[in-house]
C-alpha cells in the first residue's frame, strides 16, 4: 500500500496506487502524485496544502532573520490566552491568514493569535486550525519553535457559507494536519490521511524535499517529556507515574531519559521520531490542561495516530474529544503504543 499523500476522502473515491515515495522528491511534486492518483480531484485541497507551506517557507525566512530585522521581543499588548504577545506571532499570524485568503481554498481559520474565528469568505471548501508560532516564549533563546495546523472540510450547505461549526468538529473529522519545525533545519511534517512524511527546506532553492517518507513512531521508546516543575501540582496518578518512570529498575526497562524542550513541537517531533512519551497533564495551575484541543493536541494526535502511536488527554483518544470553543484546553499525552498504554493504567488507577 502507498503511503503517498493523496486528496481525502480515501474512502469516498477508488484511487490508483501511486508509486512508493521518493526521497529527494519535492513537497510540490509529491502532492502532485497524490492528486493524480485520486479520480475527481478538483486540485482545491493540493491548492491549500500548497497555501500551508508557502506560508512556513515565509515565516522560515523571518523567524531566521529574527535577530537582524529587529523581531524580536515583545509587543507589550497579550493575547487572547492572557500571554504576551511576541512581534515573531503577530507577523506568523497575518502570513497565515493572508496566504490562505489569497488562496480562495479556505472559508474560515481559528487561531491562537486571534480571539474570535476569522471568516476569509470566498467559496473555500476547508477551515484551517493554528498556532502560527508554538513555543514562542523561546524565540529569544534561539530554541526550536515551530507552526501547527489541522485542516478539516467546512460544514456542507445547509450550513451558512463561512459557518463556524466546521471548527468545532472532532479531530476524526480532520483531512490533513502538519507541524513545521524551525529548528537546525527547517522540517515541514505533514499527513493527508496515508501516513506521515517529512520535507526538509533547502533555503538556498526554497523548497521542501521529502527527507522522512512514511515516519513512524517506535512501538516503544526510552525518554519521557514532562515538565516536572508542576510536580507539586500534579494530581497523585500523574506523581506516582513519574515516580515509577524514573525508578531504578533494570528489569522493567527503568530508568527512562528525561528530554523537555518546553516547545511542544520540538518534544513533540523527538518522540514522533525515536518514540517514548510527551505528557502535559492537568495540575492545580491549568485543570482543564494548558494546551489547546483545536490547534496544538488535534493537529499532533492525528499524526501520531497516522504514525502509528497515539494522542490523548491520559485515558482517552484526543481525536474523540467534541470541542466547545475555538480556545478549548485539553491535557496531552503523545507517544509510542507501550508507554501510552502504560500511562492510562496509571491514569486509571489499574497500575
Ligand atoms: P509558549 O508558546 O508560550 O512558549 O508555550 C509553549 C507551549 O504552549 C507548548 O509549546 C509547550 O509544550 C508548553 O507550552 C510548555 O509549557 P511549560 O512552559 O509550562 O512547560
Amino acid at each position: 500500500m502507498t503511503e503517498s499523500l493523496k486528496r481525502p476522502p480515501a474512502a469516498a473515491t477508488a484511487s490508483t496506487p501511486a508509486p512508493s515515495p521518493v526521497v529527494g522528491t519535492t513537497l510540490e511534486a509529491h502532492l502532485m502524485e497524490g492528486m493524480r492518483g485520486t479520480p475527481g480531484a478538483s486540485g482545491e485541497f493540493t491548492s491549500l496544502v500548497n497555501a500551508l507551506a508557502l506560508s512556513v517557507r515565509i515565516i522560515h525566512n523571518r523567524v531566521r532573520a529574527a535577530g537582524l530585522a529587529g523581531m524580536l521581543g515583545y509587543t507589550g499588548e497579550t493575547n487572547v490566552q492572557g500571554e504576551e504577545v511576541q512581534k515573531l506571532d503577530e507577523f506568523a499570524n497575518e502570513v497565515l491568514c493572508s496566504v490562505l485568503e489569497r488562496s480562495g481554498r479556505c472559508a474560515v481559520v481559528a487561531s491562537e493569535e486571534l480571539e474570535e474565528a476569522r471568516v476569509l469568505g470566498g467559496s473555500g471548501q476547508y477551515v484551517v486550525c493554528f498556532d502560527p508560532l508554538d513555543g514562542s516564549s523561546n524565540i529569544d533563546v534561539n530554541i526550536s519553535i515551530g507552526t501547527i495546523f489541522c485542516v478539516l472540510r467546512a460544514l456542507p450547505p445547509p450550513a451558512p457559507a463561512g459557518s463556524l461549526d466546521g471548527l468545532l468538529q472532532t479531530g476524526r473529522q480532520i483531512v490533513a494536519a502538519g507541524y513545521s519545525i524551525y529548528g537546525s533545519a527547517t522540517t515541514l511534517v505533514l499527513s493527508t490521511g496515508q501516513g506521515v512524511h517529512g520535507f526538509t527546506l533547502d533555503p538556498g532553492v526554497g523548497e521542501f524535499f521529502l527527507s522522512h517518507p512514511n515516519i513512524r513512531c517506535p512501538a516503544r521508546g526510552g525518554t519521557y517529556s514532562v515538565n516536572e516543575g508542576n510536580f507539586t501540582r500534579w494530581d497523585e496518578p500523574m506523581r506516582k507515574w513519574v515516580t515509577w518512570i524514573k525508578s531504578d529498575d533494570k528489569a522493567q526497562g527503568l530508568p527512562y531519559g528525561h528530554r523537555y524542550v518546553g516547545s511542544l513541537v520540538a518534544d513533540a517531533h523527538r518522540t514522533l521520531l525515536k518514540g517514548g512519551i510527551f505528557a502535559y497533564p492537568a495540575d492545580k495551575k491549568s485543570p482543564g490542561g494548558k494546551l489547546r484541543l483545536l490547534y496544538e493536541a488535534n493537529p499532533m494526535a492525528y499524526l501520531f495516530e497516522q504514525a502509528g502511536g497515539a494522542g490523548t488527554n491520559g485515558v482517552d483518544a484526543i481525536l474523540d474529544i467534541k470541542p466547545k470553543t475555538i480556545h478549548d484546553r485539553t491535557p496531552l499525552v503523545l507517544g509510542s503504543k507501550h508507554e501510552m498504554g502504560v500511562f492510562r493504567e496509571f491514569m486509571l488507577g489499574t497500575r
